[in-house]
């Protein structure tokens, strides 16, 4: 991959890759709605609209793969989510086609599963049942990339990332948690892969806690070093008493399977 474009790199992700991808291509284009750090070398930076046709034109044009990153990363109002979830990610992949970009990481998330039980364990062939309408724009944007991989060969890895910070921050992130190391690594082995066809990997890193299996995308050869279970003895996830029925214990997708409709 000579040129890398990273989408949302002002974002917690970004700025995460940023500093672990920069000089591991020829080049990596950064791009968000909001202010990044001016370019170092081996590196470029192009403030845009995901949801602008145009810009995203001129923002991929001479990119040889994608990293999706950029979009409302919560539940929002429908028109926020329509702009940069849903429109920015078909403005995304219309032009890696009139591009000829092959090869993209569509940074999905657990909420397009939200709504599977937490004894449930999920494979990527899993029925999507989304549990909020930032899950239903992520089962959009994986349901996209299908597309555009069996009309058009534009290969995906869909990562339906759990809980991506410095460390789980409450006890759903003992099964949730992703370091930032292991999603590096990740994306890495996505963009070094031969082939990636259309996949669905789940985004956690060796906790013990496992609600998600990766078997069937064991050909990336992508094996998490890091595990949540460091981290058990932090007071953020220690024990608490919680109702087993309480929609934010049952679901996998926790606080959103257990949120109302989000009103501005
Ligand atoms: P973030 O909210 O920190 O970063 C998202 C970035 O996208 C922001 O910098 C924002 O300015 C940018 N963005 C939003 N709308 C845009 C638009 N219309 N045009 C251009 N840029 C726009 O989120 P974070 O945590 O870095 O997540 C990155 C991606 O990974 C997001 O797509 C999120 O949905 C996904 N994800 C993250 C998880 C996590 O635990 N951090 C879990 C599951 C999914
Ligand atoms: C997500 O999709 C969000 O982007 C992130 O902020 C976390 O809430 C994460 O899911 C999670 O489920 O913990």
């Amino acid at each position: 991959m000579k040129r890398v474009l990273l989408t949302g790199a002002a974002g917690n992700l970004g700025r995460e890759l940023r500093a672990r991808l920069t000089g591991k291509f020829d080049m990596l284009r950064l791009s968000d709605l909001g202010e990044m750090a001016p370019a170092d070398a081996g590196e470029e930076v192009v403030q845009c609209d995901l949801a602008d046709e145009q810009a995203i034109m001129q923002l991929t044009e001479g990119c040889d793969a994608i990293v999706h990153l950029g979009g409302m990363s919560v539940e929002n109002t429908f028109d926020v989510i329509l702009n940069s979830n849903i429109r920015g990610t078909y403005n995304i992949y219309e032009a890696a086609r009139k591009h000829g970009i092959t090869r993209i990481i569509f940074a999905s998330s657990n909420h397009v599963i939200g709504f599977h039980e937490r004894e449930t364990k999920l494979d990527a062939t899993a029925d999507m049942r989304p549990d909020s309408m930032y899950g239903v724009s992520k089962g959009f944007g994986e349901i996209l990339a299908r597309y555009y991989f069996d009309k058009y060969g534009i290969e995906t890895a869909c990562i339906r990332i759990g809980s991506s910070f410095e460390k789980p921050r409450n006890r759903r992130m003992l099964a949730t948690w992703l370091s930032f190391a292991d999603l590096t690594d990740l994306v890495e082995k996505v963009l070094s892969a031969d082939r990636v066809g259309f996949a669905v990997v789940y985004g956690a890193s060796d906790n013990k806690q496992q609600w998600w299996d990766n078997s069937l995308t064991g050909f990336l050869g992508w094996k998490p070093n890091d595990s949540a279970d460091d981290f058990a003895d932090d007071p953020a996830v220690a024990k608490t008493h919680t109702d087993a029925n309480d929609p934010a214990t049952r679901y996998q997708g926790g606080p959103f399977a257990a949120a109302g409709h989000f009103e501005d």
